[in-house]
């Protein structure tokens, strides 16, 4: 507990809170094994469904009491009213005084969302009809490169939320893309990620998407003048740019200086968080990929969750219910991690997706109040896809020492069917889940005949939670639901906590810390007294062996 030493903010002392301090003691001494025998229909009476996923959360360590008290805190602690200041256009990314509102960007054209007493679906739905247009050219050839040929690879240039959403929705709708078309992506400013990115493509046929909010950020800026340069270097006419390259931003003023025509340009909002922009106009380069009409399914898709979060009573609201779970395991079980777990090739990037979804978002100690919150907030979330995972660190999920709640994700239809990979594929995932939950005991382990001095080593505990997540084939629909079941889970976690779940301080550290550090890099400045010994001594060995010496 990171006690601060602020005062306490209420969240502890409401009575629901109060109530599952002392109610986490009676679960602590129950195992999913006696949840289970005591009641034949926990499975199925546990469980909801919403927007085409079906949520089982009966191997978790909860009674009908945890859940009651857990719904209690969240009316207590105002979620109610936290959910309606989102949708409403309220400011409530208080540190930035701006509204959140990644609603809006699936909103169907004909409703009304006001940021500032303006309307902003018909806003949406303009950009939206602009990136289609733009799409579809590509797509057919009509958006011709600057030597008069068709594009046929697109680099997106972003980092963090302007790169870790394209890139997963990339993969995940990889099936339903043109594969005549290559699509990479760059966000390191390590130069091997944009030269192993460009290794292969001809310039005439490349278009570079720059996609920033503020485009001024360190890494995207330097990536984009080197893929410039790259570009006009096998071009060699300036006037090529306005054929490569395009822009996704909120800033046009730096787009026109950085060269690109704000005709070429497909905006979006402060109010659009970078974490929340995958389905914004950052989303040009999945909707290149998978075309116009799969992208507004994955619209649909994100729709209704969102309605289904604003409207579902929170008893069988899904991403209440994973919000309250996680908190569950994070505030009374001690738990510090979330295990995201999906069964499918195709979301190998959704973990790393989550993980900034969920951490840049909870990853806070102070509470709106401006005190130091006296609780844990946001836990570490982490994964691959099964079975990989099985066959490295699901030893420790089993045998190990921390509790990891898991979310695994499963499909009944696979999109590759080939023979008996998928039934297998499946089978591993629900075998996962029952053994993670009822383990296997001693006596278990010793009818199957195994010495006595090994019964230990091969006993396990079980006891170990977990969600599953199963919807019936990853579509872009069910992607969109899918997205926004976590964002709503991970807003539903930081109303609880009453922290600001929108801004990112700690990034904004990072884009001016190196700033300093460039100059005295590049020999214009020596490292001063300005840093501890450790950092100038880095600084001096650096700049004593880099280039050669
Ligand atoms: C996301 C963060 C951060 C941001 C990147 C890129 O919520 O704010 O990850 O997306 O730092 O910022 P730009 O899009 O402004 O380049």
């Amino acid at each position: 507990m990171s006690s601060g030493g602020g005062a306490a903010a209420p969240l502890t002392n409401t009575p629901a809170w109060r109530a599952l301090e002392a109610h986490a003691d009676t679960i602590r001494n129950l195992h999913l094994r006696q949840l289970f025998a005591g009641d034949p229909g926990r499975g199925e009476r546990l469980a909801a469904e919403a927007a085409g996923l079906y949520l089982d959360y009966s191997k978790n360590r909860i009674t009908d009491e945890t859940l009651t008290l857990l719904l209690r805190l969240a009316e207590e602690a105002g979620l109610r009213a936290r959910m309606d200041a989102m949708f409403r256009g309220d400011k409530i990314n208080v540190t930035e005084q701006r509204p959140v509102l990644h609603v809006a960007l699936r909103a169907p054209m004909g409703e009304s969302i006001l940021v500032d007493g303006q309307n902003v679906v018909p806003q949406v739905h303009s950009v939206l009809r602009k990136m289609e247009d733009f799409c579809l050219r590509v797509r057919d050839g009509a958006w011709k490169g600057h030597t008069g040929k068709p594009i046929l690879n697109v680099v997106n240039i972003g980092i963090g939320g302007s790169d870790l959403g394209p890139v997963m929705a990339y993969e995940a709708l990889r099936h339903y893309s043109r594969r005549d078309m290559t699509f990479r992506f760059v966000s390191n400013i390590d130069g091997t990620d944009f030269t192993e990115a460009t290794r292969g493509l001809r310039a005439e046929e490349t278009l570079f998407i720059i996609s920033s909010k503020t485009f001024t950020t360190l890494e995207t800026m330097t990536n984009a003048r080197t893929a410039r340069d790259w570009c006009l270097g096998a071009l060699r006419d300036e006037s090529a740019v306005a054929r490569h390259f395009v822009a996704v931003s909120t800033n046009a003023g730096e787009v026109a200086k950085f060269g690109i025509d704000t005709a070429n340009m497909f905006e979006f909002w402060d109010w659009v968080g970078g974490r929340y922009s995958m389905d914004s106009a950052i989303g040009l380069s999945t909707m290149l990929a998978v075309g116009p009409a799969h992208f507004r399914a994955m619209l649909a898709g994100f729709h209704a969750m969102d309605e289904h979060f604003r409207t579902a009573p929170f008893e069988r609201n899904l991403p209440v219910l994973m919000g309250l779970l996680a908190l569950w395991y994070n505030n009374f079980l001690g738990a510090q991690t979330v295990a995201v777990l999906p069964y499918d090739q195709y979301l190998k990037r959704f973990p790393a997706y989550l993980q900034q979804l969920a951490m840049e978002s909870n990853g806070k100690g102070t509470a709106l109040s401006g005190e130091p919150v006296n609780y844990q907030t946001g836990p570490v979330y982490w994964g691959e896809p099964g079975t990989n995972g099985q066959h490295s660190f699901y030893q420790l999920l089993h045998q190990g020492t921390k509790l990891i709640p898991c979310d695994f994700i499963g499909f009944c239809e696979p999109l590759n069917p080939l023979g008996r990979h998928h039934d297998l594929l499946t089978a591993n995932l629900f075998a996962q889940t029952e053994a993670l939950a009822f383990g296997k005991t001693a006596d278990e382990v010793r009818a199957e005949g195994v010495p006595e001095r090994l019964v230990p080593h091969r006993t396990f505990p079980g006891n170990r939670p977990s969600n599953t997540i199963l919807a019936q084939r990853l579509t872009p629909e069910i992607l969109g639901s899918l997205v926004a079941l976590y964002e709503h889970s991970v807003f539903t976690q930081g109303a609880l906590w009453a922290i600001d779940s929108f801004d990112q301080w700690g990034v904004q550290l990072g884009k001016v810390l190196a700033e300093r550090i460039i100059p005295q890099l590049e020999g214009q400045a020596s490292p001063g007294p300005s840093h501890d010994s450790s950092t100038s001594a880095l600084i001096r060995r650096y700049r004593a062996r880099s280039k050669g010496g």
